[in-house]
């Protein structure tokens, strides 16, 4: 096997030709048998084996800088930079991680996971170099769908003006997660288009001029395979829009044609000044049922296929995803209600809103990967009495924190937030978890936020959050809840928390799908009482804002301590939404929080990140135990004993 070869950059540039086709397949299968165990993001890395591979032979890494955007497509780089053997461990706790990762090889000059940042973090790199004169060549590697997003044009715009060597790839394989959306990816599609390249052959002569190819690129121009300097475009007037931002447009070149790709690598690499050198790939290439189907094979869970044919495995029993309910509830609300309307970037089938989309097509938007417009566009929206839902996962919703400031709070507009992946995200690692919504949107005047306890609850809360007529968010974890006590919620009154069990002493106040936590240790703990003893109170606290300040001062009366327990930084969230009601009445309550401290939580399973900070029915039941031997008896439930 060649790949066993393979354990740096140095090594693939030591191989014939034809060993780099034999390695391509190699790689290819070794993603494809990966994948099926550990899941990941197989299709986008199936589309850059030929472009990894060119990348590698043309750069000096590591000192060259290769920034990958999104970063969820650099397994084959991984493959080829010293982490082949540990390539099995990818997306397992203490293993590598699914992206690019600063701490984990000095190949990888920049982290993301969040897309469109490739180009801003690159040029910083860029500039840094002509500072401090180390003169290294520095690529960012930008997909289509990443283009859609605003930060990858300020990045764009700012680079224009560049005089020294700075190279950006698109990698256009015309998908973001599901087809790519958006004028710019039309336009991508007609420069990458037939007549087009047509049009290219006759100016073929003109681009060699300009630029001095090698000869695989030089035959390609003649077959039309790369591209011009300028196109024709409806208004007749000849624009290629990245020449337009001071970029030398190369391509459209074949992504999986290595040789093409080397020529084209090392000709851009060698011009001073910022090129966009124009990739076409195929999303999942040379794994068929990718190809087929690139939207379902963008990233997969564990033991998600069958290697060899890609055919799904069954994941029976599953409980449905929240996202999956939240679909089934955004259709409730709006065949009751025809002013809703959903908006996605660029997530309809992570955020379960594609079932919406289907069902209602002229009330549903997905705006690209562009958080921060779509949030500015659902207040216009609202400006104009339509109740927009914005499905955007907690963790992404980061990006449109002005949005939601300026331009919803500040406006005073009714637009409701659905933040899926709320909490521990598991495998994808620090880049996506969702641990800081409650903390930066509780500081908002007028702002409700909710969490259901189970899936049953999800629809409450979105009606909810739609008869108000200010702005609501409501949070949910990736997959669903344990399903260990799946009581019928009672209705839901706003701002108001739900007493579960009451009992004295201790009270645990959960917030969202950590009220099965509460329930398993109040099951542990009340075990060993004796029939009568009140046991411990738990609430599901249902609202972090407004907090149910009536419940808290009545909880004084026979209760000493509470334990606040919430999936999110405990810096800045529910609980401390609590023990700043406690302090400010000075309430005689110790108040204790169970939540994520101020780490970086790594991959791992969403399990083992709960067990790792002690989100756990056992751990809670045990310190419930040890705070209730410890209260003044007068004080103190029965479940000291
Ligand atoms: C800010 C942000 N929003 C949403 C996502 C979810 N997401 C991950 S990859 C992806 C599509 C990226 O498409 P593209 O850049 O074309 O890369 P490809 O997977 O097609 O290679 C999306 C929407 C994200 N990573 N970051």
């Amino acid at each position: 096997m060649i790949i066993e070869r393979i354990d740096s950059p140095a090594d693939v540039k030591q191989l014939q030709r034809e060993e780099i086709d034999v390695l391509g397949s190699e790689i290819r299968e070794l993603l494809v048998t990966t994948c099926a165990v550990n899941g990941g993001h197989l299709a986008p890395n199936l589309g850059v084996v030929e472009l990894t591979l060119a990348l590698h032979r043309v750069l000096d890494l590591p000192s060259d800088k290769l920034v990958w955007d999104v970063s969820h497509q650099t397994y084959v780089h991984k493959i080829l930079t010293g982490r082949r053997e540990r390539f099995g461990t990818i997306r397992k706790g203490g293993g590598l991680s699914g992206f690019a990762m600063r701490s984990e090889s000095a190949y990888d000059p920049f982290g993301a996971g969040h897309a469109s940042t490739g180009v801003a973090a690159a040029l910083g790199m860029a500039l840094a170099r002509d500072l401090t004169g180390t003169g290294e060549t520095v690529v960012a590697v930008l997909g289509d769908g990443a283009l859609t997003g605003g930060l990858a044009y300020e990045a764009l715009n700012n680079a224009g003006s560049l005089k020294t060597q700075f190279l950006v790839i698109l990698n256009d394989n015309e998908m973001s997660i599901a087809p790519n959306v958006g004028s710019i990816a039309s336009y991508l599609s007609v420069l990458r288009s037939k007549p087009f390249a047509n049009f290219v052959r006759k100016t073929g002569r003109e681009v060699l001029k300009r630029i001095p190819l090698g000869g695989a690129a030089k035959k390609a121009i003649e077959g039309a395979e790369l591209g011009a300097m300028h196109f024709i475009g409806p208004s007749e007037k000849t624009a290629v829009i990245f020449e337009e931002l001071g970029f030398r447009y190369i391509g459209p070149v074949d992504g999986h044609n290595y040789d093409v790709l080397v020529d084209a690598l090392q000709t851009a690499k060698d011009l001073d000044r910022p090129v966009l050198l124009h990739v076409r790939t195929v999303k999942g290439k040379g794994f068929e049922p990718a190809e087929r189907d690139s939207r379902t094979f963008h990233g997969v869970g564990a033991n998600a296929y069958e290697p060899r044919n890609g055919s799904k495995r069954s994941s029976s029993g599953a409980r449905p995803k929240f996202q999956d309910v939240f679909g089934d509830a955004m259709i409730a609300v709006a065949e009751k209600d025809s002013r809703v309307v959903g908006i996605t970037a660029a997530m309809p089938d992570g955020t379960g809103l594609a079932k919406f989309g289907k069902r209602f097509p002229e009330r549903y938007f997905d705006v690209g990967i562009a958080e921060a417009h779509a949030v500015c566009f659902a207040a216009g929206l609202a400006a104009s009495g339509l109740r927009p839902v914005c499905a955007i996962y907690s963790t992404f919703l980061q990006r449109a924190y002005d949005q939601i400031v300026h331009d919803v709070v500040v406006q005073e507009l009714p637009v409701v937030f659905c933040m899926d992946r709320a909490g521990l995200v598991g495998d994808d690692g620090p880049t996506h978890m969702g641990l800081y919504d409650i903390a930066y949107l509780r500081t908002l005047p007028n702002f409700t936020l909710m969490a259901p306890r189970n899936e049953a609850e999800l629809l409450p809360m979105l009606e909810h959050a739609l008869s108000l007529n200010s702005p609501a968010a409501i949070r949910y974890p990736r997959g669903s809840s344990s399903g260990k006590h799946d009581e019928p919620p009672a209705p839901l009154v706003h701002g108001k928390a739900e007493v579960l069990r009451r009992g004295r002493g201790v009270a645990v106040l959960a917030y969202g799908t950590t009220v099965d936590i509460a329930l398993d240790a109040y099951d542990l703990v009340t075990l060993s009482l004796s029939e009568g003893d009140p046991g411990i109170t738990v609430i599901n606290a249902r609202f972090a804002k407004p907090l149910d300040e009536a419940l808290l001062l009545e909880l004084e009366r026979d209760h000493a301590h509470l334990i606040t327990l919430e999936e999110h930084s405990l810096a800045g969230g529910f609980g401390s939404a609590v023990a700043e009601f406690v302090s400010d009445h000075a309430l005689e309550l110790r108040v204790e929080r169970m939540g994520i401290p101020g780490v970086l939580v790594q991959h791992d399973s969403q399990d083992k990140q709960r067990a790792l900070f002690g989100l756990t029915g056992d751990v809670l039941a045990a310190r419930i135990r040890q705070i209730a031997g410890s209260l003044p008896v007068e004080r103190a439930g029965s479940v000291r004993r």
